[in-house]
């Protein structure tokens, strides 16, 4: 990890300190990239400990399109709880449905982005083929004095990405997006990492992941958004047949907390070890193996399914995340 640490350097020489809603300020810098060969290990910090068994609960709470933090603690995943409960926008908004709740984030976004449409009620080519794309008539909307007909529909993007990468390797339009526009406004924090491409090889067999990340909290939110996104990555792998590869991390605004200087400049005095691996469970079905396509192990898989061999890092730290 030692592309981590040079980011982590190059924000504190080259940055410029700013404000921003949280009230603790960074330094930050506007854009950055690395690059992980999966082939080569897993991209797991090891200047300290990585909170693994945190990290695959988050997973699959995501993956089972989990909206509360309760449910994340459940999988044994607590780092939601502040969003959650402790900003005081998120606990005014009307769209908040109690406690825990975090309104429509990843998961949500991931597996059931609300699509609508609002077709001609005369346009009766339209509404088929809607219909048989999965969308339910909902209601009848006098449009411009026009009548139109309101048609909805979840749209699974994870599983249609995974079917197409069975269909159609070749495509280069297998993406899933984490960013609604139409519900930033009912959601405790709107996607930091929103934007994920695959790009299977069919001649290679290898699947690579290109990840954008709007915001990235380099101290403590990079750590687990880089593990997060090469773990999704060996599971799409293994549920189609490929091999985890390139794993490319795109970020925009690239900062680091005030409150996290010590803890980064204490891993600048480590030595990074080499990478661990990741072991995924047997239990999980490999197409390369059975030849059969599981998709629904997308939302099966539990944190347990997921462990990492030969990790040694160095001594826990932590320090306290901007709410
Ligand atoms: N807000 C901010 N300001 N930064 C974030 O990274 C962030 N991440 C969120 C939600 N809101 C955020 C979700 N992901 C921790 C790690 C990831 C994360 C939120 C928090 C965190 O506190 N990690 C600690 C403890 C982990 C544990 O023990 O479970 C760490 O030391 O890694
Ligand atoms: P923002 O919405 O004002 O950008 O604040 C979000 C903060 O959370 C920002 O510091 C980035 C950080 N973050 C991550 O780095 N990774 C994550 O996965 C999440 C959820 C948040």
């Amino acid at each position: 990890m030692k592309q981590y640490l040079d980011l982590v350097r190059t924000i504190l020489d080259t940055g410029s300190w700013s404000d921003n809603r949280t009230g603790i300020r960074t330094i930050s810098i506007p854009g950055a990239m690395m690059r992980f060969d999966l082939a080569e290990g897993f991209p797991a910090v090891t200047t300290k400990k990585l909170a693994f068994k945190s990290v695959v609960g988050e997973l699959c709470g995501f993956l089972r399109a989990s909206r509360s933090a309760a449910d994340f603690r459940a999988l044994g995943c607590k780092v939601w709880d502040q969003n959650a409960n402790e900003n005081a926008d998120w606990l005014a908004n009307p769209y908040r449905e109690g406690p825990d709740d975090l309104g429509p984030v990843y998961g949500v976004q991931w597996r059931q982005w609300p699509a609508y449409k609002l077709l001609d009620r005369d346009a009766a080519a339209q509404l088929a083929d809607a219909q048989r794309r999965g969308f339910r008539i909902v209601s009848t909307v006098a449009d411009e004095g026009r009548e139109k007909v309101m048609l909805y529909k979840a749209i699974d993007q994870i599983r249609d990405c995974v079917d197409t990468i069975m269909k159609n390797p070749g495509s280069r339009r297998i993406l899933f997006h984490g960013w609604n526009p139409a519900e930033l406004d009912a959601v405790a924090l709107p996607a930091c990492h929103l934007l994920y491409q695959l790009i299977p090889n069919a001649a290679t067999r290898e699947i690579s992941l290109c990840l954008y990340i709007r915001s990235n909290d380099i101290g403590l939110g990079a750590p687990f958004n880089l593990a997060e996104g090469a773990a999704l990555l060996h599971l799409i792998g293994r549920l189609t047949g490929y091999k985890p590869r390139w794993f490319t991390y795109f970020i925009g605004d690239a900062h680091i907390y005030e409150n996290h200087l010590g803890m980064l400049e204490e891993q600048l005095t480590r030595t990074p070890y080499p990478a661990p691996r990741l072991l995924l469970s047997d239990r999980i079905p490999d197409f390369a193996l059975t030849g059969k396509y599981e998709p629904e192990w997308l939302e099966k898989v539990e944190p347990g399914d997921f462990s990492l061999a030969d990790y040694q890092h160095h001594a826990p730290i932590t320090a306290p995340m901007a709410v």
